[in-house]
């Protein structure tokens, strides 16, 4: 029987779960997630397998007006994610639905692929909730409406169904034995931005990057050395915290979840800081990876 294959783009405005979708699909944490919006900052693809198919998820930054060229390369990172789909999933929070979610839902059903719109985080509305919120999006030109709990995994699998019978005939774009196109060092820096996100309050999460200075094995141990850049001295005195505590938090925590991932022991080590305006400065924004690759 001949191979189905194909990518779906998976897009939104920011927060809505994403993120936390790719994941499920992939069966792994290849995106980092948290609580605050714009925490993706580039396309990241995660691969499922299924007998007979396989499908490439992209995930992509939430839809948000840029104000930084990171911003604007966030933006560019969506466009560039739509082109050559074989499936659009247009995500919604369904506890929180605004008119952009329908202006966007509008505009991204004009899109010539197979689309479906997923209404996200039901487990936190009531099942009239989900009803009422279908019926609004119903009269777009979307191919299915699924109610789903990316967290739960609630509905997932009806979703799976439907996409795999989307899918053309296609080639096996990814070994089986590779999940994701991101490189390892590159998750474990978002790991890093995951654990600030989640430690940090206001714009000082926002304002981080992080770059993989040494990444090497030295007998049974990775060794780990990242700078996080922040934009501000203010910035520096909170990430760091009282006696080093914050600091402190953010990198065991990382380091856990990279000891997950990579299956090895790790030493991390993280220094802090300032370059004021990184965001908006080209060299130091190819310097972090937020560039196009093409
Ligand atoms: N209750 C509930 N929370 C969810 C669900 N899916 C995601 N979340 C939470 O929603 C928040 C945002 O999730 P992400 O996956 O980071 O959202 P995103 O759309 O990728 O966000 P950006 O990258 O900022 O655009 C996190 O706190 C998730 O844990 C869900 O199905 N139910
Ligand atoms: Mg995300």
């Amino acid at each position: 029987m001949a191979f189905h294959s194909g990518f779906a783009a998976i897009i939104g405005r920011p927060n809505v779960g994403k993120s936390t979708l790719l994941n499920r699909f992939t069966g792994l944490k290849v995106s980092i997630v948290s609580a605050k919006p714009q925490t993706t900052r580039t396309r990241v693809q995660g691969v499922m397998n299924r007998p007979g198919t396989q499908i490439v998820f992209v995930d992509t930054p939430g839809i948000h007006q840029p104000r930084t060229r990171l911003g604007e390369f966030m933006d560019r990172s969506v466009s560039e994610a739509l082109n050559d789909i074989d499936a659009l999933l247009f995500v919604v929070d369904t506890s929180h639905i605004t008119e952009k979610d329908y202006e966007l839902a509008q505009t991204y059903s004009a899109l010539r692929c197979p689309k479906y719109l997923l209404l996200n985080k039901i487990d936190l509305v009531k099942a009239e909730d989900v009803l009422q919120a279908i019926e609004r999006f119903r009269a777009l030109s979307y191919d299915g409406f699924f109610p789903v709990s990316a967290e739960s995994g609630k509905g997932i699998d009806a979703l799976e169904e439907a996409l795999i019978k989307a899918m053309p005939e296609g080639p096996m774009y990814y070994p089986e034995d590779m999940p994701t196109d991101q490189p390892e060092q590159f998750i474990c820096s978002e790991l890093i931005r995951e654990k600030a996100l989640r430690h940090l309050r206001d714009e000082v999460p926002h304002g981080i990057g992080v770059e993989i200075l040494r990444y090497e094995k030295q007998g049974d141990l990775r060794v780990i050395d990242a700078t996080m850049y922040c934009e501000k001295a203010s910035h520096k005195s909170i990430i760091i915290g009282k006696g080093g505590q914050t600091l402190r938090e953010i990198g065991s925590e990382a380091r856990r979840d990279m000891e997950k991932l990579t299956g090895e022991h790790i030493h991390l080590q993280i220094w802090v800081k300032v370059r004021p305006g990184w965001r908006d400065n080209a060299d130091d924004l190819k310097t972090l990876g937020y560039t196009m690759k093409n």
